[in-house]
C-alpha cells in the first residue's frame, strides 16, 4: 500500500449502522452524534425515550427499540445517515435491515466483560458477510469503568474472527475513565462536562502504555501490509498519512475492528468516533461493489424497510446505491410518488436524492423490502432470510364482520415487519399471527388496535393432533336406501390394517372373482379417506391402510356414492374397535445462546411434558455460544421462547421443525379430546 496518499474527493453520503445490545446506548450514541454534529441543539431523555431514534418509533410505549430510526444530518459538511437498529432479540430482523444497507456497523456495547458474550452472533454475521465494522464501548463514565473497559475488551477478541485493533487508551484516575490518548496522533484528550474534550498534557506514566499499544495497533496493521511491516522491522516511525491510508483500507476489507470508547450520555469520545467515520469509512460506490451491486446506467436503490404512513401510503426507506433517484420517475412499474428525507420521525419532502443517500420513496407498490429496483426492473441483491418465528397467536376479530379488514390489516403489518408471520390454518380455520417473541407479539396486537382500529380476541393456536390406530380389525358395511325411483346400495368388506408411523395412508384390495366391480374400488378408497379426515377422537386419521376384501353389488342401484356410504359404515364401526390413539406433533428444536446458559436452557426443555435432550454442542459460527438439540412437543412450545429469554439475559433463541408423531400420553389424552369434541360441537352449533 504505497500510493496511501489519497485523493481528496468530494465525500459521498455515507451510512452509519448502530447495532449492538439491547440497552447499550444505541439511541443515546445517535442523540450525542446528532449534537455533536449540530443537527440538534440539546438532547432528549434518553431515559423517557424523547430522543430522536425513539420518537421516531414505538419504542417510547415499549422501553426498548422496537424498529430501525434514521436520521440524516450534515457532518462537518458532510452527508451522513444513522440507522439506529434496535438491540432487543425480538426485534432482531430489523436490526439486521439496517446493517445490510451502512458502509461502517458501530457495535455498541457496554464496559462488562460479562456481557461481551452477547455480541458474538452480531459479530460472526458482520465477518460472514464482511462489513466494515468497529466497536464503540460506551458508558465508560460509569465506575470503575477502566477496568471493566479492558477486561470487556479482551472477552471481545475471544469473540471475534478479526482482531480488535485499540485506536486510543484511556486516562485514568484510579479506576475511572477521564480521557484518551489517540493512538494515531499520539495526543492526549481530558473528557471535560458536556463539551469538546481538551487536548491535555500526555502524563510521563502513561507514556511507555501508549508505545506498547501503539505498537500492537501498529503491528496489527503490519500484519496485513508489507510496506508497513518494512518500516516497523527497520524501526521507522511510519507518517501518519501512511497509518491511515492503512486503517481505512483494513476497515473496508473487514480486516480489523477499530475499538473506540466513551460515553454517549457524557458526550465523552463522541467526536473522535466521529472523526473516526469521516476519515475511515468506506465511499458508496465501494460498498456497492462489496455486495455485488450490478453496474446499471441510472438509479439503483434497495429497499430496507417498508412502513404504511398514514397519510402518505407506502413509504420504502431505502438506500440509492447508484445513480439519482428523482421524484416522479420510474423504478420498474411503479411511479416515485415523493422522495423524502428522513429525521426520526420527520420527514422532509425533497426532489432528488444521490448515490449513497438514505430517503423514503413514495408508493413502490412492486418492491419488496430487501429487494433493489432500477428503472427497468427489479433486482435482487444480497439480503437476509426471515427469522423463523417463535410464538403464535389465533386471532378473531371481536366484531363480526371485521374479519375482512383484519386480514388486510395483518398483510400490511407483515409486510412491514418481516418478523412477524400471519397464515390461514387450513383444518382449523384459523387465523394465527407468528413472531419472535411475546412482546413482539403485543406490539403486533397494538399496531392492529391503534392503526386499524381493530380489536381482536386471542387464543392458543390449535395443535394440529392425528390420531391412528394399535390394531386392526376386519368389518363388514352395508349401505343400502330405497326412494321413490331408484335406490342406493352398496356392500364392502374391509380390514383395518396399522401402519408403521409416518405411514399415511394406504389403500389395497383382494377382491376375488369381481365380487365388487373395479370401477368402485376407487369409491371405497375415496370413502376411507373422507372419513379418515375426522376419526373417533376427533381428528385426521393417520398411519393406517385399508384393505377391501370382498363385497356385493347391485346392477342399477350401486353407486360411486354408495359405496362411499358403505366405506365409511364400515370404518364408523371398525374404528373404535382398533384401539385408537391420540398423536402429537413433536418438534425438533435447535436452541442457540452462551455456553454459560446451556445447562438453564437444558432445564427448560426437560422441565416440559415430553422434552427430550438430544445433545449439545459448541456453536459452529458463533464463538462462546452452544446449540442445544431438543424434541419437545407442539403444544409445549408456547412459553418457551419467553423463558428462554429470561434465562439467558434475553439473547437465546430457536429453531425449529416439525420432525415426527408421538403418542400423546394417556393422562393427556382426555383433556385435548373433550376440548376437541367441544370444539366440534361449538363450530356446530
Ligand atoms: N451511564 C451511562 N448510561 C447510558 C449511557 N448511554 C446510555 N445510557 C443509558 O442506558 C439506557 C439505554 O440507553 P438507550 O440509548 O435507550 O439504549 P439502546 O441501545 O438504544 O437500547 P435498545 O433500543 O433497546 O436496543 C438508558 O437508560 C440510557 O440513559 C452512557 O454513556 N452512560
Ligand atoms: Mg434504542
Amino acid at each position: 500500500m504505497e500510493d496511501y496518499v489519497e485523493e481528496k474527493t468530494l465525500r459521498t453520503p455515507r451510512v452509519a449502522a448502530l447495532v449492538g445490545p439491547s440497552m447499550a446506548g444505541k439511541t443515546s450514541l445517535l442523540e450525542a452524534l446528532l449534537l455533536a454534529s449540530g443537527a440538534i441543539p440539546k438532547k432528549g431523555s434518553a431515559k423517557d425515550h424523547g430522543t430522536v431514534g425513539d420518537l421516531a418509533t414505538d419504542a417510547k410505549t415499549r422501553g426498548v427499540g422496537s424498529e430501525l430510526a434514521v436520521a440524516s444530518v450534515e457532518v462537518e459538511g458532510e452527508p451522513w445517515t444513522f440507522i439506529d437498529c434496535p438491540g432487543a432479540a425480538e426485534f432482531a430482523q430489523e436490526a439486521m435491515h439496517g446493517l445490510l444497507v451502512a458502509d461502517v456497523v458501530v457495535v455498541v456495547v457496554e464496559p462488562d466483560p460479562a456481557r461481551a458474550v452477547i455480541v458474538s452472533p452480531l459479530l460472526a454475521l458482520l465477518d460472514e458477510r464482511s462489513i466494515p465494522h468497529l466497536v464503540f464501548v460506551n458508558k465508560v463514565d460509569v465506575p470503575g469503568a477502566a477496568v471493566a473497559l479492558r477486561d470487556t475488551l479482551l472477552a471481545l477478541q475471544k469473540l471475534s474472527a478479526r482482531p480488535l485493533v485499540l485506536r486510543e487508551i484511556p486516562l485514568r484516575d484510579g479506576q475511572n475513565v477521564i480521557g484518551y490518548v489517540d493512538l494515531v496522533s499520539e495526543s492526549a484528550y481530558g473528557f471535560k462536562g458536556h463539551g469538546e474534550a481538551a487536548l491535555a498534557q500526555l502524563p510521563e506514566s502513561v507514556l511507555p502504555e501508549e508505545h506498547e499499544a501503539r505498537r500492537v495497533m501498529l503491528e496489527h496493521l503490519a500484519d496485513l501490509d508489507d510496506h508497513l511491516l518494512t518500516e516497523l522491522l527497520e524501526d521507522v516511525n511510519p507518517p501518519t498519512e501512511e497509518v491511515q491510508a492503512n486503517l481505512r483500507e483494513d476497515l473496508k476489507r473487514d480486516l480489523i475492528v477499530d475499538v473506540f470508547f466513551g460515553s454517549a450520555e457524557q458526550d465523552h469520545g463522541i467526536r473522535r468516533l466521529l472523526k473516526a467515520l469521516r476519515d475511515e469509512a468506506p465511499e458508496v460506490h465501494e460498498t456497492a461493489a462489496r455486495i455485488g451491486a450490478p453496474a446499471v446506467d441510472g438509479a439503483l436503490v434497495q429497499s430496507f424497510k417498508t412502513v404504511h404512513a398514514a397519510h402518505v401510503g407506502k413509504l420504502s426507506f431505502a438506500r440509492v446505491w447508484r445513480g439519482e433517484v428523482a421524484d416522479g420517475m420510474m423504478l420498474h412499474d411503479d411511479r416515485v410518488s415523493g422522495v423524502y428525507r428522513l429525521f426520526g420521525a420527520k420527514q422532509q419532502k425533497v426532489a432528488k436524492a444521490v448515490a449513497g443517500e438514505v430517503v423514503a420513496l413514495g408508493h413502490l407498490d412492486g418492491l419488496r423490502t430487501g429487494q433493489g429496483a432500477t428503472a427497468s426492473a427489479v433486482v435482487e441483491l444480497p439480503w437476509i432470510e426471515a427469522l423463523q418465528p417463535v410464538v403464535a397467536l389465533s386471532l378473531k376479530a371481536t366484531r363480526s364482520g371485521d374479519d375482512v379488514k383484519l386480514s388486510g390489516a395483518l398483510a400490511r403489518i407483515t409486510e412491514e415487519d418481516p418478523g412477524l408471520r400471519a397464515e390461514q390454518a387450513a383444518e382449523a380455520h384459523e387465523l394465527v399471527l407468528w413472531a419472535q417473541g411475546d412482546r413482539h407479539l403485543r406490539l403486533a396486537l397494538d399496531r392492529l388496535k391503534a392503526r386499524f382500529g381493530l380489536e381482536v380476541r386471542t387464543d392458543a393456536p390449535q395443535v394440529a393432533y392425528r390420531e391412528t390406530v394399535r390394531k386392526g380389525a376386519s368389518q363388514h358395511g352395508r349401505f343400502k336406501h330405497q326412494s321413490g325411483g331408484h335406490g342406493a346400495f352398496g356392500d364392502v368388506f374391509i380390514d383395518v390394517v396399522p401402519l408403521p408411523r409416518g405411514g399415511g395412508f394406504a389403500f389395497d384390495e383382494t377382491v376375488a372373482g369381481g365380487a365388487v366391480p373395479k370401477q368402485y374400488f376407487s369409491s371405497v378408497e375415496k370413502g376411507a379417506r373422507e372419513y379418515f379426515k375426522q376419526g373417533p377422537l376427533g381428528f385426521p386419521v393417520v398411519d393406517v391402510k385399508v384393505v377391501l376384501t370382498h363385497g356385493s353389488y347391485h346392477t342399477v342401484d350401486s353407486s360411486d356414492m354408495a359405496f362411499q356410504q358403505a366405506t365409511r359404515v364400515a370404518l364408523t364401526e371398525a374404528m373404535p374397535k382398533c384401539d385408537p390413539v391420540l398423536l402429537e406433533p413433536v418438534l425438533a428444536l435447535r436452541l442457540v445462546a452462551p455456553g454459560e446458559f446451556t445447562p438453564r436452557v437444558q432445564r427448560i426443555v426437560t422441565g416440559r411434558r415430553g422434552g427430550q435432550l438430544l445433545g449439545y454442542d459448541q456453536h459452529p459460527t458463533i464463538k462462546g455460544w452452544d446449540v442445544v438439540q431438543a424434541f419437545v412437543p407442539q403444544a409445549e412450545l408456547r412459553a418457551l421462547v419467553t423463558e428462554l429469554r429470561t434465562v439467558t439475559q434475553g439473547v437465546g433463541s430457536f429453531t425449529w421443525t416439525v420432525d415426527h408423531l408421538r403418542e400423546v400420553d394417556p393422562k393427556e389424552v382426555q383433556h385435548v379430546v373433550t376440548t376437541r369434541r367441544k370444539a366440534l360441537d361449538d363450530a356446530r352449533a
